[in-house]
C-alpha cells in the first residue's frame, strides 16, 4: 500500500470515532478516537517513521489498543474495528450526518428508539411528532431537523461561483467597517476560485470584547435564517438562498497563517506543513513556530510573520497567489519565479462571445454596444447563434445580411461621434455533427471572427466528437472554440472530448479555445491550465452574453483564467481592436 502519512491516518481514526457514535458506542471510546487523531494530525514526526520503530504507545493521547489499530492498518491496509463499523452500521444513516445541526449521537438515538435508517422516514418522524416526543428532542429540535432536509433538498449541497461571491460581498461589507476588525478576507475555496462553492469562509483578525459583537453582527444579519453554530472562535449560519458561512475570528499575530490555513487547499496546506518540518518549523493554523531540542512545535518561539508572503518566504517559496494554491505546480514555480502574469480584470479591452435580439439574447446590438462603452470597453463581437440553432433563433443567411448592415451603420456613427467603439461581425456557429460549420464559404469569410461551439449530440463517443472538433478547427475560418465540454455546473456533464488534444490541435491550427466566462459553464476548465500553457493555447474571456448583466461574468472568466495560469499575453480580449483582428486575420492566412 502507499506510504501513510499522518492525515491519512487522523482521518481513518476520526471516521472510527464517528461510526462509533452511529453505532451507540460508548461516548468515551469515540473520545478516545478523535483525540488520538488530532494528536497525529498535529505530529512533528512523521506516523510511518514512529511505525517503524514501534514508538507509538510513546505518544501521549495513543493507549495501546489504538495503537495495535495503527500497525495492524500499516501491515495489511484494513482496521478490523473500522470494517465492523462499517458492516454495523446502516448505510443511511450516514446521510444523515450531512444534515447540519444532527450530530452522530442524536442520530444513533433517533435511528434506535425510533427504528428508522431513511432520510425520509426521518422527515416523516419529525411531522407527526415521533421525533419531538423522544427524551432531550422536542419540538424545536425536530423543526430545526426537517427545516435542514428541507434546505438540502431545495438546494444542492455546492453552489455557483457568482452565488458564493455575490453572498460573501454582502456578508464582508457589513463586517469590515464594524470597530476592531483589524482585518478581515474570504478563505477557502472562495479565495482560491474554484469553480462551485461548499461553504463561503471568512475570516477576521480582532480582540477582546469586540470579538462577541462582530459575532452578533454577524449571526443577526438580515440574510441569516438559521444559525447553525456559536462558539468563541467560529460561528456558522445560512443565509436565505441557503448556503453556509463560516466566520472565524483569530488574534491578530495569527492572521497570517490562519489565512493561509483556511483558505487551503488541503492539498497545497500538506505540502507548506511539510516545507516548515523540513526548515525545523511548525506551520498550524495558529502560526509559524520554532521546534523545540524534542523536535515539538515550541508555541513560545514563534517566527515573526505578518503576511502570507512572509510565510512563504521562510519555507523558501515566493507568494503563492490564492487561486493556484491545489498542489499542481505552484511549488515548483514559485521556489524560482516571483510570479507569474497573471491576467487581471483591469486587462480585458473589450467583450467577446454576446447575443442580441437577433437570436436568442435580451438586447439590441445598439443596447449591448452601449452598455460595453459604459464599462469602458473598446469593442463588442456579437455572436448571434447560426442557422440550424432553430431553437435559438439561430440566423438565416437574409437575417445575417440584415445584421451586417445595421453593424455598419452603428460603427459608422460611432465614428462621426468621435466614440473610439467598434461592434465586430461574428457568429457562434453550430460545429455539425460532420464538423463544418454553419454556413457556405462566401458567408463564413465575410465575418470578422467565428466561434465554432457544440451545441447538439454532446453524447457522441469521445473519439467521434474529437474528429468533429478537428474538423472545425481545421476549418481556417474557426477563430476560437466556445465552451468545449458544453458542461453546465451542478447539472450535467459536458462531452468526453479529450481536452489534452483538443488543445494540442486547436494551437497547432492557431485557433483558440475560450473560457466561457458564464458561472454555469467555466468551460475551458482550470485543470487544463497548465496543459494550455506548455503549449501556448491561445484563450478569450467570453461572457456569452445574451443580457446587459451578463456581461459583468466577465469577472468569473477573469477569476478562472488565473486559477488556470493564464497571463494576460495569451487571452485575445487584452488585446486592442486593431491586434485582435490582425490576429483573427492570421488563422485564416
Ligand atoms: P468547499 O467549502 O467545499 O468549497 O471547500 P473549502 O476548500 O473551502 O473547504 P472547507 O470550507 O471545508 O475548509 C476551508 C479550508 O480550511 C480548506 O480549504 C483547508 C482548511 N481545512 C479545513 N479542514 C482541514 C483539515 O482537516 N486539514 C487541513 N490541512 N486543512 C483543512
Ligand atoms: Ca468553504
Ligand atoms: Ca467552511
Ligand atoms: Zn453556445
Amino acid at each position: 500500500m502507499n506510504k501513510l502519512t499522518n492525515d491519512i491516518v487522523a482521518s481513518k481514526l476520526e471516521e472510527i470515532g464517528t461510526l462509533l457514535r452511529l453505532a451507540g458506542a460508548n461516548e468515551f471510546k469515540a473520545i478516545a478516537f478523535d483525540r488520538a487523531a488530532r494528536t497525529i494530525e498535529g505530529l512533528q514526526e512523521d506516523i510511518a517513521d514512529i511505525i517503524d520503530d514501534k514508538k507509538l504507545t510513546s505518544i501521549k493521547g495513543i493507549g495501546k489498543s489504538i495503537a495495535q489499530d495503527i500497525y495492524t492498518y500499516a501491515e495489511t491496509g484494513n482496521i478490523p474495528v473500522l470494517d465492523d463499523l462499517k458492516d454495523k452500521v446502516p448505510e443511511g444513516l450516514i446521510k444523515w450526518l450531512s444534515i447540519s445541526g444532527l450530530g452522530p449521537k442524536k442520530i444513533y438515538k433517533i435511528h434506535s428508539e425510533l427504528n428508522i435508517t431513511e432520510i425520509d422516514e426521518l422527515k416523516d418522524k419529525c411531522k407527526d411528532g415521533s421525533v419531538a416526543s423522544l427524551s432531550g428532542m422536542g419540538a424545536k429540535s425536530a423543526d430545526k431537523i426537517l427545516k435542514s432536509i428541507e434546505w438540502m433538498e431545495q438546494f444542492s449541497e455546492r453552489c455557483h461561483l457568482d452565488e458564493a461571491m455575490h453572498i460573501a460581498d454582502v456578508m464582508v461589507e457589513s463586517l469590515s467597517g464594524l470597530d476592531g476588525v483589524q482585518r478581515i478576507s474570504v478563505a477557502g475555496s472562495l479565495r482560491r476560485r474554484t469553480e462551485t462553492i461548499g461553504d463561503i469562509d471568512i475570516l477576521i483578525a480582532a480582540e477582546g470584547d469586540y470579538i462577541n459583537s462582530i459575532f452578533d453582527t454577524f449571526t443577526s444579519h438580515p440574510s441569516v435564517v438559521e444559525i447553525l453554530g456559536r462558539g468563541d472562535t467560529k460561528s456558522s449560519v445560512r443565509t436565505n438562498e441557503g448556503r453556509q458561512a463560516d466566520l472565524r475570528i483569530v488574534k491578530p499575530e495569527q492572521f497570517p497563517a490562519a489565512l493561509m490555513y483556511f483558505t487551503g487547499s488541503k492539498e497545497h496546506n500538506v505540502v507548506m506543513r511539510q516545507r516548515a518540518r523540513d526548515r525545523n518549523m511548525a506551520l498550524n493554523e495558529y502560526g509559524l513556530f520554532r521546534l523545540n531540542s524534542e523536535g515539538n512545535t515550541d508555541f513560545d518561539s514563534p517566527v515573526k510573520t505578518s503576511s502570507e508572503k512572509d510565510i512563504y518566504e521562510n519555507v523558501g517559496l515566493h507568494f503563492v497567489p490564492p487561486e493556484l494554491r491545489e498542489d499542481r505546480n505552484e511549488f515548483n514555480w514559485f521556489e524560482e519565479n516571483s510570479e507569474v502574469n497573471l491576467l487581471e480584470e483591469k486587462d480585458i479591452k473589450g467583450v467577446l462571445h454576446a447575443h442580441s435580439t437577433y437570436s436568442d439574447g435580451k438586447k439590441s446590438i445598439l443596447e449591448m454596444a452601449e452598455a460595453c462603452i459604459e464599462r469602458g470597453y473598446e469593442y463588442l463581437g456579437i455572436t448571434d447563434h447560426s442557422r440550424t440553432a432553430a431553437y435559438a433563433g439561430g440566423l438565416s443567411i437574409d437575417s445575417l445580411k440584415k445584421q451586417w448592415k445595421e453593424i455598419d451603420r452603428i460603427n459608422n456613427s460611432f465614428q462621426k461621434e468621435g466614440v473610439n467603439f467598434t461592434v465586430l461581425k461574428g457568429i457562434e456557429s453550430d460545429i455539425l455533427s460532420d464538423g463544418s460549420l454553419d454556413y457556405p464559404e462566401d458567408i463564413l469569410k465575410e465575418f470578422d471572427f467565428i466561434i465554432a461551439s457544440v451545441h447538439s449530440s454532446l453524447e457522441m463517443p469521445a473519439d467521434k466528437m474529437l474528429e468533429r472538433y478537428k474538423r472545425a478547427i481545421e476549418n481556417p475560418y474557426t477563430s476560437i472554440v466556445g465552451h468545449p465540454t458544453g458542461r453546465l455546473l451542478l447539472r450535467r456533464d459536458g462531452s468526453s472530448v479529450d481536452i489534452n488534444k483538443l488543445i494540442e490541435f486547436a494551437v497547432e491550427h492557431d485557433t483558440a479555445i475560450e473560457i466561457n466566462a458564464n458561472p454555469w459553464r467555466l468551460d475551458l476548465d482550470w485543470r487544463y491550465g497548465l496543459k494550455a500553457k506548455k503549449e501556448g493555447l491561445m484563450s478569450a474571456i467570453c461572457p456569452d452574453a445574451h443580457t446587459i448583466e451578463g456581461i459583468d461574468d466577465i469577472k468569473y472568466g477573469v477569476a478562472i483564467a488565473r486559477k488556470g495560469w493564464f497571463e494576460k499575453e495569451r487571452i485575445l480580449n487584452t488585446k486592442s481592436a486593431e491586434n485582435l483582428l490582425a490576429w483573427f486575420k492570421k488563422g485564416k492566412g
